[in-house]
């Protein structure tokens, strides 16, 4: 099988990692490339998205996938959220676990959006969640940002103490990344012309 080679503007390289395991059996490969990001201030991680894939495309005149994400914490009213960069900078991991120490409902998720500008005015959106808890202090040394204190529903470990195989297999990211390959699966025939560069 050829495979399919699609731009993705992300600095973070755990990211496309990760969508990259989810891409794999559809036989597409994101590859990063450096676009000056644009990042719009607001509440919904999908108009973030939305914003960064069309500016994105803009830029690079080609097709390109945008990925936005975060963690939403019940106890917190969703924080840190669509502020999740920023808050893992500034407080990090400890700041948060300072959040919840004697919050007895630990409940939180992890929230991705995929946006993939395939024109200007073509922008389609996948979204991927994955249920969880807070754990009471860091555990685990791989993957990144909140992942040492994420442990998904039905799991005794947390994101950090799995493989990056592992984690994709339950985790946003490879929910939202699986449903975009499905995608161009079912529409390769209309996608190709656009993919072709
Ligand atoms: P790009 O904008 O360059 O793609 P970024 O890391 O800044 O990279 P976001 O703006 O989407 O990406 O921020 C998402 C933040 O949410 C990320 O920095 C982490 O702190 C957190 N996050 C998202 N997905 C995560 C995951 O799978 N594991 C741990 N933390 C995650």
């Amino acid at each position: 099988m050829e495979l399919l080679r699609i731009s993705v503007a992300t600095k973070n390289r755990h990211k496309v990692e990760e969508a990259n395991i989810a891409l794999k059996s559809f036989g597409i490969e994101l590859v990063p490339v450096d676009v000056p990001k644009v990042e719009i201030q607001s509440d919904d991680l999908r108009e973030i998205a939305i914003y960064a894939a069309r500016a994105a495309y803009q830029y690079l005149r080609r097709p390109v996938v945008v990925e936005d994400s975060g963690l939403f914490i019940d106890a917190l009213n969703g924080f840190p959220g669509p502020y999740s960069s920023y808050v893992y900078r500034t407080i990090g991991v400890e700041g948060i676990l300072k959040l919840m120490r004697g919050v007895e409902d630990r409940r939180a998720r992890f929230v991705a959006v995929v946006a993939f500008a395939l024109r200007e005015d073509w922008i389609e959106v996948f979204e991927g969640v994955v249920e969880g808890t807070i754990a009471e202090e860091a555990r685990g040394s791989h993957g990144f940002g909140f992942d040492p204190i994420f442990v998904p529903f039905g799991e005794t470990r947390t994101f950090a103490e799995m493989s990056s195989e592992e984690k994709t297999r339950y985790s946003h990211r490879g929910r939202a990344f699986r449903k975009l390959g499905e995608w161009i699966a079912k529409n390769i025939d209309k996608l190709k012309p656009l993919l072709q560069t």
